[in-house]
């Protein structure tokens, strides 16, 4: 039998029990044993005793089991207890196990505690490393700033001296220009002294005008030795009888010029062969040409000369539509010009070759023109007559095409294999603008030579050409 009290109450339980034999003196000879138990109180009357216990105000948190009856009952309390006794050991064992837990939670903290450390540190390492980049970039700005700066500075001391180098430019035509008149103006007092002597007087200018014009072509430092050694030893004018030596001449003119073309100028009496001042007419330009006076009954307006190699002609469309060379040597008159001249009057072309053994031949084209830029200059080519054999004629209605404009009818630029501008098919019977290959027969991986099919083949380079025209 189990009853549970409550807690913090002060348990006054009297038991009397009937003793026999026990008198109430024994109590008063054990009257320091009552004193000695000061919560105990005795009742000896009728023979019975009572004796009061007080138990100390304690907080019960278990079942308080009372047992008066007999042994069993203290077995069965003792077994109560021993449960009780194992409960609380339970407990105990639980508290253990979440203590032991609890152990393992600080464990696991304090190893958080080490891995956050750790981050922090590794953090504060990238933190440092990015700081250094960040330094290291910023390093490298600068740097480029400055290259740029440098750069902007080299350009503009480029563009300046470009803009010197035209100035120069201009007053070098300048100089060229009055150069010019000059020696005209010499020319025309030489006349009104009715000096005698004409010769001396236009070796005078002669010399001067070489050395202006000498100048004035581009192709100027490619001159072999020998040419330039003919500039020095200049022959007179009487002993140009023909072209076939390379010299300067420009020649001391009746009138100032500019001539419609070589023709205009031999007309104008001028019979020496030389250069001149020539404006086309309807055309707001001016240029300088060879005049062949010569040859073939003279007035002729000579468009291309080769007899050295001393020029380069593999050259794009703008130097083809300008021109190139010297006019005293090898030279291109230019596309353009072409254009001009061949659109005033009905002009012929003569084709004039001499191969190495010095066998000469022409080819003559009864009319010759060429359509404007637009139509690529566009050869326009009338009959032939000649000793040369006709190797143009192939060409005729074709486009002009250079290195940099392919206009031909190849599936390829032809220009690239031949070595030259000329008005190609696909490609050529002919191409005087190709490379000058000295000795004629000549080893190439192409039929680049300076050659006219009808005459000696493709595989032979010409030794001297010259294409010019003249009006009908
Ligand atoms: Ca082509």
């Amino acid at each position: 039998m189990e009853k549970t009290l409550t807690i913090g109450l002060t348990l006054f339980l009297t038991l009397c029990v009937d003793i026999p034999g026990a008198g109430g003196r024994s109590d008063g000879a054990h009257g320091d044993d009552a004193q000695k138990r000061p919560s105990r109180s005795s009742d000896t009357k009728g023979g019975r005793c009572s004796y009061t216990f007080i138990v100390p105000q304690q907080k019960l948190t278990g079942a308080l089991c009372l047992n008066t009856q007999s042994a069993s009952a203290n077995q069965s309390e003792v077994a109560a207890l021993r449960a009780e006794l194992r409960r609380q050991q339970e407990q105990l064992e639980k508290l253990h196990g979440h203590l032991e837990q609890d152990g393992s939670l600080v464990m696991e903290v304090r190893a958080l505690r080490k891995e956050s450390n750790a981050m922090n540190s590794r953090i504060a390492q990238l933190y440092a490393q990015l700081l250094h980049e960040v330094i290291q970039k910023k390093d490298q700005a600068l740097e480029q700033r400055r290259v740029e700066s440098i750069l902007l500075n080299a350009t503009t001391q480029a563009l300046q001296v470009s803009s010197n180098y035209r100035e120069l430019e201009k007053k070098y035509g300048a100089l060229t220009s009055m150069i010019s008149s000059q020696n005209q103006f010499i020319a025309r007092l030489e006349k009104r002294c009715l000096c005698r002597d004409s010769t001396q007087a236009s070796l005078v200018g002669n010399q001067l005008w070489s050395a202006s014009a000498n100048d004035v072509q581009r192709d100027q430092s490619a001159l072999p030795p020998q040419q330039e050694q003919a500039v020095v030893s200049l022959p007179t004018t009487t002993a140009n009888s023909t072209t076939d030596h390379p010299f300067i001449s420009f020649p001391v003119t009746k009138t100032p010029g500019p001539w419609r073309d070589c023709q205009h100028v031999q007309e104008s009496g001028e019979t020496t062969s030389g250069i001149y001042l020539l404006r086309p007419q309807s055309a707001n330009r001016l240029l300088q040409a060879w005049c062949e006076q010569s040859r073939a009954q003279g007035g002729w307006t000579v468009i291309q000369r080769r007899q050295d190699g001393s020029v380069n002609f593999f050259r794009t469309w703008e130097q083809y539509k300008q021109g190139f060379g010297n006019l005293d040597g090898e030279y291109w008159l230019g596309l353009e010009h072409l254009y001009w001249l061949t659109k005033q009057a009905q002009y012929k072309l003569r084709v004039a070759l001499e191969d190495w053994q010095g066998r000469q031949v022409f080819a003559e084209y009864d009319s010759f023109r060429l359509e404007p830029e637009s139509d690529w200059y566009r050869l326009r080519l009338g009959q032939y007559h000649g000793t040369a054999g006709d190797s143009l004629s192939w060409h005729n209605n074709k486009a002009f095409t250079t290195l940099d404009r392919d206009k031909d009818s190849y599936t390829g630029n032809c220009a690239h294999y031949q070595k030259g501008g000329w008005w190609y098919h696909m490609c050529a019977h002919s191409n005087l603008n190709g490379v000058w290959y000295r000795g004629g027969h000549y080893r190439s991986r192409y039929q680049d030579g300076v050659y006219w099919a009808e005459f000696h083949g493709g595989s032979y380079s010409l030794k001297r050409v010259s294409m010019m025209i003249k009006p009908t």
